[in-house]
């Protein structure tokens, strides 16, 4: 838009624990290093919040930790290790790495500026949302474009990776909230995923059973991506006055556009798919407040995948 003019606050979140892949916590760096704001529009002002290094919270946590009684954290999962795989794996580290990352948001940014989250995993993804939703009063609504629901629970997940939870967590449905610092919830028809082709058995029957709107990657070759995110945001935010979140996992794209990420889906979206979804959620203006990049990994492919951001971040934020 003409003499639009938006201040972009980006903040890298330097944090694997959420999966089992190394690379993903070393994305921020990259990025800040390759000099990434330089590709936005002027009418963009992007200036780096930080980057929450999860090796140096970790070490804080532990040192708590050792500071407090032996059993001050998750004793659900040490009770349960011996007997099974804890449901979700890392809960303590990633709690406490959560907690600064939401805490951080709201210090940070306001509620004009338009935040930019770099992950590190999908993990983010429900303190980024928790703290929007704070920052905006509730009025939010989510695009989430995936290959994957991120919509299991504990309860459900086949893996015990948070990174497959996110949603399921947001959307208030674990029996137990495990992140007490959590309590901003996202109704559940105030989002809508793009591009999913991946989901576990019980994780689908979930998101059937709690009426999740969402579109296969196979949908939208059928019905065409601008038919799909027109239907998306008129689901989401019918009376134009709700701000958006994107929520985008590369893995969402075509494994030969993003190579270089953990979870590799075949069949997904391409450039011109994200091209045209940008374009009209970027009709809302000032109302699209925020978005988070993530699930990059360079360590599984840098050269192809460093091109494919760059070109996901220019088209963001064009003019
Ligand atoms: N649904 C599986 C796998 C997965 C989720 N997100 C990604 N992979 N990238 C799980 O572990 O929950
Ligand atoms: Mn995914
Ligand atoms: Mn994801």
């Amino acid at each position: 838009a003409k003499g639009f003019w938006r201040k972009v606050k980006i903040l890298g979140l330097a944090v694997s624990i959420g999966q089992p892949k190394k690379g993903v916590e070393w994305t921020p760096q990259i990025l800040l290093d390759s000099q990434i704001s330089n590709l936005f529009h002027p009418q963009y002002e992007a200036d780096w919040i930080g980057i929450l290094d999860q090796q140096v919270l970790i070490e804080e946590w532990k040192q708590k930790l050792a500071l407090n009684s032996p059993s001050i954290e998750s004793p659900e999962n040490t009770l349960l290790q011996e007997e099974r795989p804890p449901k979700i794996k890392n809960l303590g580290e990633l709690n406490y790495y959560m907690e600064h990352q939401y805490k951080s948001i709201l210090k940070n940014i306001s509620s004009t500026d338009f935040l930019l989250s770099i992950g590190g995993d999908h993990s983010v993804a429900s303190a980024t949302i928790s703290a929007s939703l704070k920052l905006q009063k509730g009025n939010l609504s989510v695009i989430w474009i995936d290959a994957h629901g991120d919509c299991n629970t504990p309860d459900i997940s086949p893996s015990g990776n948070y990174h497959g939870m996110p949603l399921a967590h947001v959307f208030g449905l674990f029996k137990k909230n495990p992140f007490s610092w959590m309590s901003n919830f996202l109704p559940i028809q105030r989002c809508v995923q793009i591009g999913i082709r991946d989901l576990d058995g019980e994780e689908e029957k979930l998101m059937n059973s709690i009426g999740l709107k969402y579109f296969t990657a196979s949908q939208v070759r059928n019905y065409g991506i601008q038919q799909v995110i027109k239907d998306s945001l008129a689901y989401v935010d019918p009376e134009n006055n709700r701000n958006i979140h994107l929520s985008l996992d590369v893995d969402g794209f075509d494994p030969t556009f993003v190579p270089g990420t953990g979870t590799l889906a075949p069949n997904g979206l391409f450039i011109e798919d994200y091209s045209v979804v940008v374009d009209e959620i970027k009709k809302c203006g000032e109302r699209f407040s925020s978005m988070d990049l993530v699930e990059v990994n360079f360590q599984i492919e840098k050269e192809q995948t460093l091109k494919a951001v760059k070109e996901i971040l220019k088209t963001t934020f064009s003019d």
